[in-house]
């Protein structure tokens, strides 16, 4: 038996590393380098190539590299009747959340136009954004959205959550479901997304919902590319609906040079690193999902496929 690693686009040593230190009797395979198929039976994968994964008819589980599941449920010719599983721990959320702090106060501090202005030798003080006057709104409210909620919350910021289904987060006001979606949308100043990427919110991110924001809003997208629709975003900044933008993930990944995005004043790139999978943090749980799977015990993190996250 052996654990495939299949994640084409990453530098996995510092992870095959981890898991070797963890465990020295571990069979690992890199793919492309996968030996005899049939001793395969658990995969660690991210955006492995569609198809790839029914060469191993003894698979018993597809492990996320990382939170989402997307890049796996992608796949049209996904292996029937395996588990998949994802990351769910505790430095995951710690980095979203430094993350979605930055780009928030960024935004109510304006260090974007003090940095133009040190580049223009400019001594101009401005009015910050105060946190008592921002309401934010975070779409998602699982492991990564609740963590933040509870953080900038701290800070001094109003927060409302929208999920599938109602939250009860300490002082965050929970709005669930498709009917309350334009009520939680009216409220947010700062709108959030930390949303899977499934059927029901591919593109969610599009003009009707920028249209119901209040007047100026500031769009964070830390979750998937394809939430977004691009050129509605654009419309939108042209329009005025929205002031601003911080972007970590795209459609195409990684952003083509010729892209609209990279030379919009009032957007903020980052190359996909908002959260970040810690080899120490993370291959303990892959580790011990592999030695369950070997003895028949429940998978840890098992995702709904039906449901999509
Ligand atoms: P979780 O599965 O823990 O949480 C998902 C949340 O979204 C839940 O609150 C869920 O509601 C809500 N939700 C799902 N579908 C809907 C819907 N149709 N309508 C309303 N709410 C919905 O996910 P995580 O917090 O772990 O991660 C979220 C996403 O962040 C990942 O899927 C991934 O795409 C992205 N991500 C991005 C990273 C980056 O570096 N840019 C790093 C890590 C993750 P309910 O609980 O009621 O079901
Ligand atoms: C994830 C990511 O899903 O890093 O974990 O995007």
């Amino acid at each position: 038996m052996a654990l495939l690693v299949i994640a084409p686009d990453l530098e996995m040593t510092p992870f095959v590393e981890q898991l070797h230190t963890l465990d020295p009797e571990l069979e690992i395979r890199i793919w492309p380098e996968f030996g005899n198929a049939d001793d395969i039976e658990f995969a660690l994968t991210w955006y492995h190539p569609p198809g790839e994964l029914k060469k191993f008819i003894n698979l018993k589980c597809i492990a996320s590299f990382g939170a989402g599941v997307d890049h796996i449920l992608r796949d049209p010719n996904l292996p029937p009747g395996v588990l998949l599983t994802r990351v769910v721990e505790s430095s995951m959320p710690q980095f979203m959340s430094e993350y979605v702090i930055l780009a928030v106060l960024n935004y109510c501090r304006q260090f974007d136009i003090y940095k133009e202005d040190k580049i223009n030798k400019q001594w101009q003080p401005r009015i910050p954004l105060l946190a008592r006057d921002i309401r934010i709104g975070i779409m998602g409210l699982g492991q990564l959205g609740a963590d933040a909620a509870t953080k900038l919350i701290q800070l001094g910021f109003e927060v409302i959550g929208w999920s599938r289904t109602p939250k009860t987060i300490s002082g965050v006001l929970s709005f669930a479901g498709d009917d309350a979606l334009a009520n939680f949308l009216s409220q947010a100043n700062i709108l959030i997304c930390l949303l899977p990427l499934t059927s029901a919110t591919k593109g969610i991110l599009n003009r009707n919902t920028f249209e119901k924001l209040p007047a100026g809003a500031y769009l964070i997208n830390v979750a998937r590319g394809e939430h977004l629709i691009e050129k509605d975003l654009l419309d939108a900044l042209k329009s005025g609906y929205l002031s601003g933008a911080c972007l970590d993930v795209f459609n195409v990944e990684p952003l083509p040079e010729d892209h609209p995005f990279w030379n919009h004043p009032n957007i903020m790139i980052t190359p996909h690193i908002s959260s970040l999978t810690d080899p120490k943090a993370v291959m303990p749980q892959i580790l011990e999902n592999y030695h369950r799977m070997k003895s028949g015990k429940p998978l840890l993190h098992v995702v709904d496929v039906e449901r999509g996250y």
